[in-house]
């Protein structure tokens, strides 16, 4: 797990790159039309693409990890309204498999990403949903099956998890940008929807729980039931 001076020490590095200390000020969350939402999943799954892809129209295939922490900035005009976004994104989560509460303070929404390719990136989405329900019950999650171009037969297979935790599925590819656009502005969509209905209430409750010690948390018993359900091909 994330120590606390680790992530202190990794908002700090963010802080110096990108310049900006207020872009970590979580109180600007309060605002109206300022929405967060973090991104989840194991390392390599195309966190990263899929946000380049999103804001720059663009697509690099090299393999570089993302460092630390990076908040992508997006904003759009809605009903004649601007709306700030801030996308979340970490890396190498499984070395880890565990976020600071930090992560999760305030965000709006949750875009969970696996690799199609790659069958254990599915078979952790239990893991990593575990922990978001811990910080936020209620916030809208999507699950991305990612990297569709390499094998398209691959929409034809049954991800049942999403479906059996009612939410909201897509495939996508940030290589050739299926689907990408469409999900990204759900994902805003819901998270406005989400602030403009959240209970500050559990926000407050969420607050005070960070306060406990985080560590004796039980781990995951979801893994082996999810075992059978996903069909991607194996790595
Ligand atoms: N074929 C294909 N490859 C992809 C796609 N998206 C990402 N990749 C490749 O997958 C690798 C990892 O992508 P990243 O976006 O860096 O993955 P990440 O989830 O951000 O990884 P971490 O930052 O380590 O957590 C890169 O080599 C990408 O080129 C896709 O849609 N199709
Ligand atoms: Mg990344």
């Amino acid at each position: 797990m994330f120590s606390q001076a680790l992530f202190k020490l990794l908002l700090l590095s963010l802080a110096m790159d990108a310049g900006a200390v207020s872009d970590l000020d979580l109180d600007k969350y309060d605002a109206d039309k300022q929405v967060k939402i973090i991104c989840l999943g194991d390392s390599a799954v195309g966190k990263s693409k899929l946000m380049e892809r999103f804001l720059m129209d663009g697509y690099r295939p090299q393999q570089l990890s993302t460092y630390a922490l990076t908040l992508y900035k997006y904003s759009s005009t809605i009903n004649g309204q601007t709306v700030l976004v801030d996308f979340w994104d970490t890396a190498g989560q499984e070395r880890f498999r565990s976020m600071h509460p930090s992560y999760y303070h305030k965000a709006h929404a949750c875009i969970m990403v696996f690799d199609v390719q790659r069958k254990i990136t599915y078979k952790n989405l239990p893991i990593w949903y575990k922990e978001l329900r811990e910080y936020r019950p209620e916030i809208p999650c999507l699950v991305v099956a990612n990297k569709i171009d390499a094998d398209t037969k691959v929409t034809q297979k049954n991800f049942s998890f999403a479906k059996k935790q009612g939410l909201p599925f897509y495939f996508v590819s940030a290589a050739d940008g299926t689907n990408v656009v469409k999900m990204f502005k759900d994902a805003v969509q819901m998270a406005l929807s989400y602030k403009r209905n959240s209970n500050d209430f559990m926000d407050e409750v969420m607050r005070e729980l960070e306060n406990f010690d985080l560590d004796t948390k039980e781990e995951s018993s979801d893994k082996d039931e999810e075992t059978q359900e996903g069909k991607p091909d194996s790595a």
